[in-house]
């Protein structure tokens, strides 16, 4: 009998017949990586980034979640089990709360990108390490890492294809990135406990290099921010395996490799940021697929879906529609001059799209409550909003009482001064204050209000 793994029970010539054969895949001897700028400090210092960026990127994207309300069954995916979230009501106030949460959710997560690859780039000799582990809490971590790695990468594919309009993939886009973002979470929270005290240490390390100008004072990132290429030396031989075995001679140094990506992390965000302003920054969404060039005149701002692609009939719009209120047994139908009619009040107000574009323009016309008062609910619980559009997706919505009685919620039937344009929704669409941009429907064609009692 030959000596035991302790924790795995293999016997240990196994383990050096695993060592000595490595499949034929390049990477996985240790001396293929020659960076001599890989080491746990740069490693440290994308990790630090990730850390404070990773964290908002989650929490607006959970947020988002919550802001199409759950507790109406309308968030997507529908059924999540156990990894339902706490359910509350999204608020009204302030106004932009949607834009600001989920512009952070997509730009953010857009200027991140070129940061998880430098770390993934830092920290390839060891995805690639031969034997894949030497034991089991080693089997653990990398199962962590595949899950850290894959989900990370995993959701900023299924994000990038959702805010191009490309759903390529064969399966839904919400329910993909809503699992995906908790598997990810559980390794991203496991990963952070296991590695933050190593984080912390190797910031703190290249002891090395002393500040010149203050001696005795370690300022391990000052100092590198210093150190040109001339000077760049590998870091000492760590246990992680991060540094190399044989390190080539460096092409860039370390401030140099910092710059790279967040030049690259600056220059991404200022290709995105235009799509959440307005005016003539929304031709700078250079990354934005559609609603770069949104037209001119009162109407001319992004339209998500067209009258056409909603398949909405010239004809159902025109003289023919009625907008349909109910509220407990009482039925009103009502057409545009009636609305028209009404008392009309004008409200600023942004809509923003989950794909990340917002815009804010000045819509006016019925308030909410008053049509509900009209069919005498003066509490409503709820409102179910039905548009003409018979298939998609978005064809509906349910609005929180807070959503109805806010004074800036309105049936609007014009914007900017003018009649809204087809695609904007005419006869009439929702406009609430901080409302998602997916439940503003559009061409609405019947509202039911409803009471506590109702259920
Ligand atoms: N009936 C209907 N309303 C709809 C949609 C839709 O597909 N059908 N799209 C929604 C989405 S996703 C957004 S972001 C807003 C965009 O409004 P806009 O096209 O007027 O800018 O409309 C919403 N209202
Ligand atoms: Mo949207």
């Amino acid at each position: 009998m030959g000596v035991t793994d302790r924790q795995t029970g293999f016997p240990q010539r196994w383990w050096r017949a695993l060592e000595r054969h490595p499949p034929p895949v390049p990477g996985l001897t240790g001396d293929r990586w020659r960076s001599p700028l890989r080491g746990p400090w740069l490693t440290a210092v994308y990790g630090a980034v990730l850390l404070v960026g990773l964290p908002l990127v989650i929490i607006t994207g959970l947020l988002d979640y919550a802001a199409y309300g759950p507790q109406f069954d309308q968030a997507l995916p529908r059924e999540v089990g156990w990894l339902r979230l706490p359910p509350f009501d999204w608020p009204t106030r302030p106004s932009w709360l949607f834009r600001v949460t989920q512009g952070l959710h997509v730009t953010l997560g857009i200027i991140l990108i070129p940061v998880v690859l430098a770390k993934l780039w830092s920290v390839i000799p060891k995805l690639f390490s031969w034997p894949p582990a030497r034991s089991l809490a080693q089997v653990l971590e990398r199962l962590s890492l595949l899950l850290l790695v894959g989900g990370i990468l995993f959701e900023i594919a299924t994000g990038l294809l959702n805010i191009q309009y490309a759903y390529l993939f064969g399966f839904d886009f919400y329910t993909a990135h809503y699992f995906g973002a908790w598997v990810f979470i559980a390794a991203f929270v496991a990963h952070v406990t296991l590695k933050l005290p190593r984080m912390v240490s190797a910031l703190r390390s290249r002891p090395a290099l002393r500040d010149r100008r203050r001696p005795g004072q370690r300022e391990p990132l000052r100092a590198e921010l210093r150190t040109p290429l001339a000077a760049t030396r590998p870091e000492p031989p760590d246990p992680d395996d991060l540094v190399a075995t044989a390190p080539g001679a460096p092409t860039m140094s370390r401030r140099g490799a910092i710059a790279l990506v967040g030049g690259l992390s600056v220059l991404l965000g200022a290709l995105t940021i235009g799509q959440t302003l307005d005016g003539r920054w929304r031709r700078t969404a250079l990354l934005l697929p559609r609603g770069r060039e949104p037209g001119t005149g009162p109407n001319g701002f992004p339209i998500n879906r067209t009258a056409a692609a909603a398949g909405i009939q010239p004809d159902e719009v025109g003289q023919r529609w009625r907008l349909t209120v109910r509220g407990g047994d009482r039925l009103v139908t009502l057409d545009r001059p009636r609305l028209l009619a009404m008392g009309q009040h004008t409200a600023r107000l942004p809509i923003a799209c989950v794909e990340g574009w917002s815009t804010r323009q000045t819509w006016s016309g019925v308030r909410l409550r008053d049509l509900a008062t009209l069919v005498g609910v003066d509490d409503p619980a709820s409102a179910q909003i039905r548009s003409l559009e018979r298939a998609g997706l978005f064809n509906q919505a349910i609005l929180q009482a807070n959503q109805v009685l806010d004074a800036d919620s309105l049936l609007a039937l014009r914007v900017n001064g003018v009649d809204l344009s087809a695609d904007h929704g005419f006869p009439a669409r929702v406009i609430v204050p901080a409302l998602p941009g997916v439940h503003c429907t559009k061409w609405v064609a019947e509202i039911t209000f409803r009471t506590g009692a109702d259920g």
